[in-house]
């Protein structure tokens, strides 16, 4: 059942509930794709506020204006601490916008494992960085269950990413304790795992949980924050996990080039815990 709509036509809103009373809107000049795949609702469209915009299943994943805050805090700060990734995972982000600030470093292979197909194909039509990602030589995509591939998988990673949807419903999996367990069997020695743990409002449960297995599981354990306007809340937590390197000792690198929201002042301050998060 797929719907291409290129004609103009009346505005619709597009919204998104945080809770039973609240939540985002967003007016669509044009609905560009709408699509039940096998494994949920895709939707994108055009604002002017934002430019495109992905949905799927109805929440927010991306869009063009403020893409980077969520993309760059999920990926430079564990690539930056890093003395030398050179193999890297993605699990979920099919969007791209995770695989474009990876391949920003000198990595020597980055495979991206995504569930949905036509999350890739579609966005690769609609945002234009995921087509110069894919013909990267360095990219592999894999479509496959994150939590599958893992099992399977014998490769091991030097930083290991996680851009999942919500901690709750169909990518619950993806934050629980098992699987976490398996993603620290296939990292390299000194290895990290970042993965983003959602709204620090919303998803209070989740992160109280995951940092009480986290804690037993990795030496360093911390919780990062960083602005997304579009997400629940407007701000939104990251997990950074590694046996051996700590966020805060190791700034190893300078951040790449060109970025728009990370560097060294932000990867320092986004450690810094609010009181209730503590
Ligand atoms: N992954 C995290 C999306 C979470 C948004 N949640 C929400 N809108 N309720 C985004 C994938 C981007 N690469």
């Amino acid at each position: 059942m797929r719907r291409r709509v290129s004609s103009p036509q009346k505005l619709v809103e597009f919204r998104e509930f945080h809770t039973p009373s609240s939540g985002i809107f967003f007016r669509a000049k044009q609905r560009l794709w709408s699509e039940k795949s096998a494994f949920q609702q895709i939707d994108i469209i055009e604002t002017d506020s934002f430019g495109r915009v992905l949905f799927l299943d109805g929440l927010v994943q991306t869009t063009e204006k403020d893409e980077f805050f969520y993309h760059e805090m999920l990926v430079h700060p564990a690539l930056v601490s890093h003395p030398a990734a050179a193999e890297v995972l993605i699990i979920g982000g099919g969007d791209g916008g995770t695989l474009k600030e990876v391949l920003r470093h000198p990595v020597k292979k980055a495979i991206l494992v995504e569930i949905d197909r036509r999350v890739v194909e579609v966005s690769r039509k609609f945002f234009p960085w995921l087509a110069p990602a894919l013909a990267d030589e360095r990219v592999e995509l894999v479509i496959a269950d994150g939590n599958a591939f893992i099992q399977k998988s014998t490769r091991r990673f030097d930083v290991i990413l996680i851009d999942s949807s919500d901690p709750v419903g169909p990518s619950t999996v993806l934050h629980q304790k098992e699987f976490y367990s398996r993603l620290k069997a296939h990292l390299k020695p000194r290895g990290i795992i970042a993965g983003q743990a959602g709204s620090p409002l919303y998803h209070a449960a989740s992160l109280r949980e995951k940092k009480a297995f986290m804690q037993k599981m990795f030496r360093f354990c911390l919780y990062y924050l960083g602005p997304v306007p579009t997400y629940p809340g407007g701000v939104w937590s990251f997990l950074f996990l590694s046996d051996r390197v700590n966020p805060l000792r190791e700034i190893r690198k300078s951040p790449p080039p060109g970025l728009r929201y990370y560097n060294r002042e932000i990867h320092r301050a986004a450690f810094a815990l609010p009181e209730f998060l503590k």
